[in-house]
This record gives C-alpha cells, sequence and structure tokens, in this order.
C-alpha cells in the first residue's frame, strides 16, 4: 500500500556540522522541531542513490533512540528507500551496523549514538551517516550534508503508526520493507569467523577468571551471545548486560576513572586474570590483565605483533595504522616485523582508505579504538575476542606476561592523555596559538635532555584518494623517545575540550615497569612550558587523565 508522502516546510538550523565522528548534541537540542528531520534529509539531498536500496538502522538504546527510530523510518519510506533493517528494540551496536550494511550491501546506515557521553533527558545524542561498504561518511560528504543543512527548507515523510520495533518480523510503511532482526546473531557469526573458537571456549571453560562489562550499554546482548552462548563462559561474567536508556546513570565510557570498580578488582585486588569494557556504543574498549592495565596503545602494539596468532591473520598483516596521537608503539613493531605503518588524522574514518584498498588489516586510537578490516568502525568486542585469542594461542601466560615480553623485544611507550573539558573556545586557542606560534623556533632546542627533532602542525595527505586534512594538531617530537601532542576535542558538546597526549619511550629492562606518572611529569612540565597550560586554561590540573 502506497502510503502518501508530504512535503514539510522547515528552517535551517547553524549547527549541523559533523564533528569527529558525526553530530551529536544534547538530548534537548535533538528535541527541537525538525531538527533531527533537518538533518537526515540533508543526507537524503546529497547522498544520492537511495531510492529502491537497502538502509541499516540503530543505535545504542539511548534516551531518545526510539523516537529517532521511528523518525527516521517515515522519511526513509518517503525518501524512496526500499528496505530498512533495524536491530531488534532499535538497538545496534557501532561495529554491528558497520557489518550490516557490508553483508547486506546496503547504501548506507543510520547510526545512532553519542558514544561513551552520558545519556537521559539531559544527556547527549548523537547520529551519524555511514556509507556503502560501512565506514563513516568522509569529510568531503560530511562537508556536502553540513552545507546541504545550512539551505534546507523542506523535508519528506509519510504519517505512519508506531513502528513495532520490538519484535522480530517484517512490517511495510507504504513501500517500504521494514524487517527487524537480532543482530548479536551477524555478529556472532562475524567473529567466529575471524577467531579460533575452540581455544577461546577451551580458555573460558578453564579456571581463567573473567569478566566483561557492558556498562549498561549496547554490548550486553552481543557479549552475552558470544561469551556466555557460544563459548561457555558462565552468566556471570558478563556485567551490566542490559541496555538502559540512561546507561544506569553511568558514563559508559571504558577507562580507568569511568570503570573504576572494575579497574580496582583486576589491577588493585588481582581478582580477575582478564577483564574488559566497552563503551555506549560498543566501538570502544579497554582492557585490563591481572595486576595491569594495557594502554590502548600497547593494545594496539601487542595485537599487530601476535596477528599471526589470529586464524584471519595467520598469513601476516599488510600494514597497520594509527592515529596521530597515539603512541608509536605500533611504529616499532613495523619496523621489526617489516609491514606498513600509518599515521593518520584523529578519527576512524580516515583508516577507512586504507583498509578497503587492503593496505592495513588493523588500526587504532589513544581514545580506547582498536579493529581490522573485518568492518569499517573499530570494534571493542573484537578487541577482547582478539586478545582472548592470543592468550589462548600463549596458553600459560598472563596479560602481564604477553605485555613485559612485548616491551622486552619493542622498548615501552609510556602514554598518558590529559583532558581540560569545559573550556571556553577562547581558553583553548590560546593554548594552541600559544604552541602554534614557537613551532619553528623549537628544533634544535633542549628540555630536560630531550632534543626537540620535529616540531608542527600535522597534516595528511590520504595515500589512496589524495585528499588533504589540515590542522590536525599540534606535535613535538624528540626523535624516537618522546612527543607531545595538542588538539582540540571534535566530539564535545558542551564547550572545549583541549587535549595533551604524552609519550615517552623507554627501552632498558629496568625502566620497563616504571609507574607511568612518574616517567612523564618531566614531560607534562615542558608541555606546561610551552603551552602555557596553566595560564592560559586557569586549572592547576586536567580534568581527566587516561
Ligand atoms: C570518536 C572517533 C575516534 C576519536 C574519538 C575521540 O570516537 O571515532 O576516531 O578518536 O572520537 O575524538 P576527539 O579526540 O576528537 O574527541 P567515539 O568512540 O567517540 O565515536
Amino acid at each position: 500500500m502506497t502510503a502518501a508522502v508530504r512535503t514539510i516546510a522547515t528552517q535551517p538550523f547553524d549547527d549541523q556540522r559533523a564533528g569527529t565522528a558525526g553530530l551529536r548534541k544534547k538530548v534537548q537540542v535533538f528535541q527541537q522541531a525538525n531538527y533531527l528531520e533537518n538533518f537526515v534529509q540533508s543526507v537524503f539531498d546529497t547522498h544520492p542513490g537511495f531510492a529502491g536500496t537497502t538502509l541499516v538502522l540503530g543505535g545504542d538504546g539511548r534516551y531518545h533512540n526510539d523516537t529517532a527510530i521511528q523518525t527516521i523510518l517515515a522519511m526513509a519510506a518517503a525518501n524512496g528507500v526500499a528496505r530498512v533493517i533495524v536491530g531488534l528494540g532499535g538497538i545496534v551496536s557501532t561495529p554491528a551496523a558497520s557489518h550490516l550494511i557490508r553483508k547486506y550491501d546496503a547504501h548506507g546506515g543510520f547510526i545512532l549514538s553519542a558514544s561513551h557521553n552520558p545519556a537521559g533527558p539531559r544527556g547527549d545524542f548523537g547520529i551519524k551517516f555511514n556509507i556503502r561498504g560501512g565506514g563513516q561518511a568522509a569529510s568531503a560528504l560530511t562537508d556536502a550534508i553540513y552545507a546541504r543543512s545550512c539551505e534546507i527548507d523542506r523535508y519528506r515523510c509519510v504519517d505512519a503508526d508506531t513502528i513495532d520495533l520490538h519484535n522480530l518480523g517484517t512490517q511495510t510503511l507504504g513501500d517500504l520493507t521494514i524487517e527487524v532482526i537480532d543482530t548479536t546473531e551477524d555478529y556472532a557469526e562475524l567473529m567466529e569467523s575471524l577467531f579460533d573458537f575452540d581455544a577461546i571456549r577451551a580458555l573460558l571453560t578453564s579456571d581463567f577468571r573473567f569478566a566483561f562489562d557492558a556498562m549498561h550499554a549496547v554490548t550486553g546482548p552481543y557479549a552475552k551471545r558470544l561469551f556466555v552462548e557460544r563459548l561457555g563462559a558462565s552468566p556471570d561474567s558478563v556485567r551490566n548486560a542490559v541496555p538502559l536508556p540512561d546507561f544506569g546513570g553511568g558514563h559508559p565510557d571504558p577507562n580507568l576513572v569511568y570503570a573504576a570498580d572494575l579497574a580496582d578488582e583486576v589491577i588493585t585486588r588481582g581478582a580477575l586474570d582478564f577483564a574488559a569494557a566497552s563503551d555506549g556504543d560498543g566501538d570502544r574498549n579497554m582492557i585490563l590483565g591481572r595486576g595491569l592495565f594495557v594502554s590502548p596503545g600497547d593494545s594496539l602494539a601487542v595485537l599487530a605483533a601476535n596477528a599471526r596468532l589470529i586464524p584471519a591473520y595467520r598469513d601476516g598483516i599488510a600494514g597497520a595504522a594509527r592515529s596521530m596521537p597515539t603512541s608509536r608503539a605500533l611504529d616499532a613493531v613495523a619496523a621489526q616485523q617489516g609491514f606498513e605503518a600509518f599515521e593518520t588524522p584523529t578519527g576512524w574514518k580516515f583508516f577507512c582508505n586504507l583498509l578497503d584498498a587492503g593496505r592495513i588489516a588493523v588500526c587504532g586510537e589513544e581514545s580506547f579504538g582498536t579493529g581490522s578490516d573485518h568492518v569499517r568502525e573499530k570494534d571493542g568486542l573484537w578487541a577482547v575476542m582478539a586478545w582472548l585469542n592470543l592468550l589462548a594461542a600463549r596458553r600459560g601466560e598472563s596479560v602481564a606476561d604477553v605485555l613485559q615480553a612485548h616491551w622486552k623485544t619493542f622498548g615501552r611507550h609510556y602514554y598518558e592523555r590529559h583532558d581540560y573539558e569545559d573550556l571556553s573556545g577562547e581558553q583553548a586557542d590560546r593554548v594552541m596559538q600559544a604552541l602554534r606560534q614557537q613551532l619553528t623556533a623549537l628544533p634544535g632546542r633542549q628540555f630536560e635532555g630531550l632534543t626537540v627533532t620535529v616540531a608542527d602542525e600535522f597534516s595528511y595527505d590520504d595515500p589512496i584518494d589524495g585528499s588533504r586534512a589540515e590542522g590536525q594538531g599540534l606535535r613535538v617530537v624528540f626523535g624516537d623517545d618522546a612527543r607531545i601532542v595538542v588538539r582540540k576535542s571534535g566530539t564535545g558538546t558542551s564547550g572545549a575540550t583541549l587535549r595533551l597526549y604524552l609519550e615517552e619511550r623507554r627501552s632498558d629492562e629496568w625502566e620497563l615497569t616504571l609507574p607511568t606518572r612518574e616517567v612523564l611529569s618531566a614531560l607534562a612540565s615542558v608541555a606546561d612550558t610551552l603551552c602555557g597550560l596553566r595560564e592560559h586554561t586557569g586549572r592547576d590540573a586536567p580534568s581527566l587523565i587516561t
């Protein structure tokens, strides 16, 4: 049955430019009349070829997820989409959405999430559009969508009753077919095609003490399906497994601050052999081993170095990539093992061309993101599975054993990120400017026994499509020994967040297990001297250190 298409007049909003990963705003912003509609119609208007194709739709289950899905379904029907695949309950993790787009050859997908940001009526909401192939829209497309959103004067929708998202099956809305599917099944199958399930099952059903914390966000159902149903882990090993609209009032950012209880259990009390957590939309991961935290940069380097232990990479990897602020632990592995290493700007979208071209197989970021060429998003559960596969293959070795052997071979890159949150835009700009104006004078100068070899503003020329991204962060490099990086976050929803990244490499054996804070304190002082952090922010300390 054809549903009548209505054309609704609207006025543009001037703030729909995508950040590092889509459009993220307070829920109240998205609740304004026509706000979501304008953005979605701008995508339909800008990106050709939706008519008669498939779209993937879902989100991390946060507050406003259901309402937004109903709106997008009514608009998809009016814009000629033939089929929308929606996750049961409207829930699809970001990596699972990327997989579904690839598996069902969809023209693209809308992923509704503000990642790890808190949820609820006063929390954050977000939307991003992923293209055919599963990757995030590249900057050229997000710029075009933004330009369209600045001039939009109408959107299309059909009148529709509420679509039932809570039962599996097929419904129609005009000429649109809506399929509600259980995406955990597709995702578990994908994992089974990559990893040694028998070996991981043997590990998880032994006396190995394991826990995964879904933080009341999207990964709960996926983790239950994988670890408990497929791999035999005990049901209580998956914690906080029910996705809640407000994430249980928590902050589902898997790091030592927001997953402090788990960290205490594993690091301080040594009560588990291995534990992990994921974030709101399931793309981030934190890895913990008995007595220690695995920094995201180390995790990426260890997985790249041990990739051959994973069935999907048994022949080795062609290359790997990290974002510029991510520690150079990966580069040390690439240099020794002879694979290509790439340094890209912050934002997973910059990995996608390299993944599509087969130039890299694994990639990762300091912001707790790790992934591979199996999808075009970072994938929290993939990282957990990769570590479990590694530990199963190196049976008898603990996470600490694996890390110590790694550092002995490649050196250790001590690493910290200091976030200054809720600054004014001017405060953040003053810090950036203080450093920027010294860049040309820095090479050759010495600080705390370290000599500056390079000081610049990072730009990136994509080797696949030739596009150029400029202004991607300031970096002061002290050869292979250390680095200071400063940039402004592109994911916040209030004020400006400044990120300071500190990295120092040590390779003598006695220096491999020092407290990170101790190693990096001199470098932090150098950064303060160079950027005038205290002076320009008026803060004595960062808001958050990860
Ligand atoms: C997003 C991006 C990541 C980026 C992170 C932090 O992750 O996908 O590539 O590293 O934000 O970005 P920024 O430093 O600009 O705030 P997520 O997990 O928030 O979608």
